[in-house]
């Protein structure tokens, strides 16, 4: 069993109502359940394959889920990045290995799964690109329809791609992400779609199990986790999870939540610094990593929670340092993802050299999204390839082989 409850002034509702803020005071909404009386074997759990699905007691859906097998993504050790900034034990657990290439997959299966369950016949989001290529397709799998709201220009290939040819109603607005969410979310509650943003507290639920499956893959709770963070929901997520495991017994200490934000697109990382008590929203947020170009973070309030009381921090690295670390990922450890998703791994190598991280420091950085989402910032970074004549004198040469 489960209910909704106000992060705030802690009014609850009902697990089948459609709401997306509190009603009293309009803060962000999260699950509860009974963790005392929930039956949670950690034996069964090993037992079924890593995926989101492997948690389903702590996970609000009583149907059989929409799902396009999402989750049980790789865990990889960064031996080589590692010892050039001086982090053994340090690894990057590869969402981009995903059904559409993002971890916005773990939160549609449980969003649109969810849209079911409550009876919706068609779903809603705004999206910098990721949430609308998942939305897209497990609309697709659930057989209703989808519309999504993208900024116009904004949005990288691969995403755009993904969402038309999965079947959404792809519409452009003149304006930013945060206008964008703004307007779905009056659409949704004007019109009764349902809207599968991050404020909706069930997609949470879904990625939580990022920070659930990190811990089975390494046996241990890393002392520390990193992610990019654009709309604060998922490093919200996974605190979260971390929270319900401890409180079932199944993980004895929290680790340090940590949130790598763009330069200029930084809202979080200045209130995190400056101690204040709520993000002040940026009008004009710019960085290459188009994925977080995100003003506003609807959900900063449980971000800042999540870093306050973990002892963890928020960090931004610039577009050049980024790209940077996106192109020692694919070339020192043949990890390849898209530029939001390397600023988990440059905010952590910034973090060493500010001496915030300890070099012992068992730590897990999560990479959002896979490479082929944003083709053509890869090809205005690398050379293009090099054209010859169909003949081996040419290849040598090319080669500069005699
Ligand atoms: C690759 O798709 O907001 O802090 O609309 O695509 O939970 O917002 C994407 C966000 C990190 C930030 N990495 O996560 C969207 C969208 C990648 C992303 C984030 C996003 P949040």
């Amino acid at each position: 069993m489960f209910r909704l409850v106000c992060v705030e002034c802690g009014k609850t509702f009902p697990p089948d109502e459609i709401v997306y803020n509190c009603t009293s005071c309009g803060h962000l909404l999260a699950v509860q359940y009974d963790l005392d009386t929930l039956n949670v074997d950690r034996g069964e759990w090993n037992r079924r394959p890593l995926s989101v699905w492997r948690y389903r007691e702590i996970l609000p859906v009583t149907i059989p889920p929409v799902s396009l097998k999402e989750g049980g993504t790789p865990l990889y050790h960064l031996s080589r990045i590692g010892k050039e900034i001086g982090l053994p034990y340090l690894y990057a657990k590869h969402e981009g290995m995903n059904p559409t290439g993002s971890f916005k997959d773990r939160g549609m299966t449980v969003g649109v799964s969810m849209a079911l369950q409550l009876k919706k016949s068609s779903v809603a989001c705004a999206s910098t690109g990721n949430t609308s290529a998942s939305l897209a397709a497990y609309a697709a799998k659930a057989g209703i329809p989808a519309v999504v709201l993208l900024p116009a220009g904004k949005v990288a290939l691969g995403k755009v791609a993904q969402a038309l040819m999965h079947g959404a109603k792809v519409i452009s607005i003149r304006g930013n992400f945060d206008r964008a969410l703004e307007m779905v979310h009056e659409l949704c509650l004007s019109h009764g779609l349902y809207l599968l943003n991050s404020v909706n507290p069930f997609r949470l639920e879904g990625q939580k199990t990022i920070g659930f499956e990190a811990v089975d893959q390494l046996g241990t709770v890393p002392d520390r986790m990193i992610l990019p963070v654009g709309n604060a929901g998922n490093i919200s997520a996974v605190y979260k999870g971390f929270t319900e495991l401890i409180s079932l017994g199944l993980m004895d200490r929290m680790p340090m939540m940590t949130g790598i934000q763009a330069a200029g697109s930084s809202p979080v990382v200045r209130a995190v610094h400056q101690n204040l008590p709520e993000v002040i929203p940026e009008d004009h947020p710019e960085t290459v990593a188009t994925a977080i170009r995100i003003g506003a973070p609807v959900n900063a309030e449980k971000a800042l929670a999540a870093i306050r009381k973990t002892g963890g921090t928020a960090e931004s690295v610039s577009d050049a340092e980024i790209l940077a670390m996106q192109k020692a990922l694919a070339r020192m450890e043949g990890i390849g993802v898209e530029p939001a998703s390397a600023a988990s791994v440059a905010g952590v190598k910034k973090l060493v050299e500010m001496g915030v991280v300890d070099r012992d420091e068992r730590i897990v950085c999560v990479v959002t999204g896979h490479l082929l989402k944003d083709p053509e910032t890869v090809i205005r970074q690398c050379e293009p390839p090099v054209e010859i004549d169909a003949d081996l004198p040419s290849l040598l040469s090319a080669l500069q082989l005699s």
